[in-house]
């Protein structure tokens, strides 16, 4: 089987998710390095833009089939044929609507992150605490107050858990909140935070 591709940063935590269910699924995959959409220079600008006309990381490319959205790679990846996923990863996803749900809101808090980073770093002009940043921030702490009253969340290792994982790293590392008040959450945390896929793909210490 050809290597599967994925176009991505190391410090994405969407790509990350990506790399991550590779090591889970057993699919072996080389990347195509970009960094920070800000930090990108021509040549990984125009690499990007001609596999996504969005602009965005992660894409995946598997042969010549290209993949957009890390929501959808994902679940790409739980029903590729060449898939060997690890013995306690748990496949059957999404078990049912909820589920789902706690996806996209895990998602959401994530979106809500990235956007106050770009935000404080690039229009620092634009207050934290101004505008559509209240409701960004506001989303974020409502999204993580709702994760943590999810019982079922953190109970085997799935998609949901993984990305959960990914996105509190992150949001720790870039300081965009701080989720150490949430015991369920921090309790989930770390019964996977060394799990060899995610130990495999966490964000390089400088970055
Ligand atoms: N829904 C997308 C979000 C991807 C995304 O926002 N990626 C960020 C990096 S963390 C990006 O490429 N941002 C560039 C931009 O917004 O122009 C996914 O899950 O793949």
């Amino acid at each position: 089987m050809e290597k599967l591709k994925i176009i991505g940063s190391l410090t994405s935590p969407f790509v990350r998710a990506v790399r991550a269910m590779c090591e889970e699924m057993q699919l072996p995959y080389e990347m195509a390095l970009t960094v920070f959409f800000a930090k990108q220079d021509t040549q990984q600008k125009e690499m990007l833009a001609t596999h996504n006309p969005l602009m965005r990381v992660p894409v995946l490319l598997d042969g010549q089939t290209e993949v957009l959205d890390s929501r959808i790679i994902l679940g790409y990846l739980l029903r590729h044929p060449q898939a060997r996923p690890l013995e306690d990863f748990r496949t059957h996803f999404p078990k049912d609507i909820a589920e789902e749900n706690t996806l996209s809101v895990i998602y959401g808090i994530i979106d809500a992150g990235v956007l106050s980073f770009i935000i404080r770093n690039l229009h620092a002009e634009v207050g934290q605490d101004s505008g559509y940043m209240i409701q960004t921030h506001q989303r974020i702490r409502q999204g993580l107050a709702w994760l943590e009253g999810q019982a079922t969340l953190g109970e085997s290792f799935g998609i949901p858990e993984l990305l959960l994982v990914a996105g509190l790293e992150w949001m720790a590392k870039r300081e965009v909140a701080d989720w150490g008040g949430y015991a369920h959450l921090c309790a989930v945390h770390a019964r996977y935070t060394e799990r060899p896929s995610l130990v495999h793909t966490r964000m390089p210490e400088t970055a």
